[in-house]
């Protein structure tokens, strides 16, 4: 309890750094020792339950003036998959795109942009933390994942919505592994969760995620799925990767990456 108290604060500090008229992105932890860093790492230890106690199920995340967006929203992880099937994709400008949703529903989809885009879309100004330790703040239109997931029709049985990624990374050691992430129906249904197709009243760049990549705004970066190709809704979570959520956290990152 004490240890998420603290990490409120520091990240009070890392809001009211935010405001501070910088161009680009900015690194806090860069000029600070080794303490914050090891606050950030402590925090990951509490409990999931812990955090949605004290957060509750709706508390929105902060949103932000238009002055306040910093350009260009910093690229990170994969900003340029070479994998075929998304390169095909990407040469005719995504129209053949499909999102499929399956699993624990009643009604598969297969959605192209043009259907996500005509249903009703949610514009929000926000602030993207990476777990490095650096913030941007960009616009981000979408469609509400849990219009989505109505139209869907979940199972009751269902706990987690999982996002399947076009793109591979390769650290040279494992070999080549597909990105995926995982957050529970709590999250997913939450007013600020939104697949996006627009970042800061543009087409979603191929670096931030294109065609399609989700935003948690209640979690660090690393849960914001770019490059989604499928969803998929689940009770359970150890059919995918090595079972612990996502692709950072088959590496050892926490699963709930509550900010
Ligand atoms: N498919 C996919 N999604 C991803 C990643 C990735 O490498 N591949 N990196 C994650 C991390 S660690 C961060 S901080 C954000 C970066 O989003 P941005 O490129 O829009 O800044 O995407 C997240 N989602
Ligand atoms: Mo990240």
């Amino acid at each position: 309890m004490k240890t998420f108290l603290d990490r409120r604060r520091f990240l009070g500090g890392l809001a009211a750094a935010s405001t501070l008229p910088l161009s680009g992105c900015f690194d806090p932890l860069v000029a600070s020792d080794s303490e914050v860093r090891g606050l950030l790492e402590s925090a990951n230890t509490l409990t999931y339950k812990a955090q949605r106690l004290l957060l509750g199920s709706d508390h929105l995340a902060r949103e932000f003036d238009r002055s306040e967006i910093r350009q260009p929203m910093r690229p990170n992880g994969s900003t340029n998959p070479q994998d075929e099937p998304y390169l095909a994709l990407a040469r005719n400008s995504f129209q053949d795109y499909r999102l499929s949703v399956t699993g624990a529903v009643r009604t598969p989809l297969s959605l192209s942009l043009a259907d996500l885009q005509s249903m009703p879309a949610r514009t929000q100004i926000t602030r993207h933390d990476c777990v490095e330790g650096w913030s941007c703040i960009a616009e981000w239109t979408g469609t509400p994942l849990g219009l989505v997931l109505d139209r869907a029709k979940v199972a009751s049985s269902a706990r987690y919505v999982v996002f399947l990624c076009f793109d591979t990374l390769d650290n040279g050691f494992a070999g080549p592994i597909r990105y995926y992430e995982s957050i529970d129906l709590l999250d997913a249904r939450h007013p600020q969760t939104i697949l996006a197709y627009g970042m800061n009243g543009a087409a979603l760049p191929v670096a931030n995620g294109a065609p399609l990549r989700v935003r948690v705004e209640r979690q660090l970066g690393y849960k914001m799925a770019k490059y989604i190709r499928a969803i998929v809704v689940t009770d359970s979570l150890v059919a995918y990767g090595e079972g612990n959520g996502g692709f950072w956290e088959d590496r050892g990152y926490e699963w709930f990456a509550g900010i």
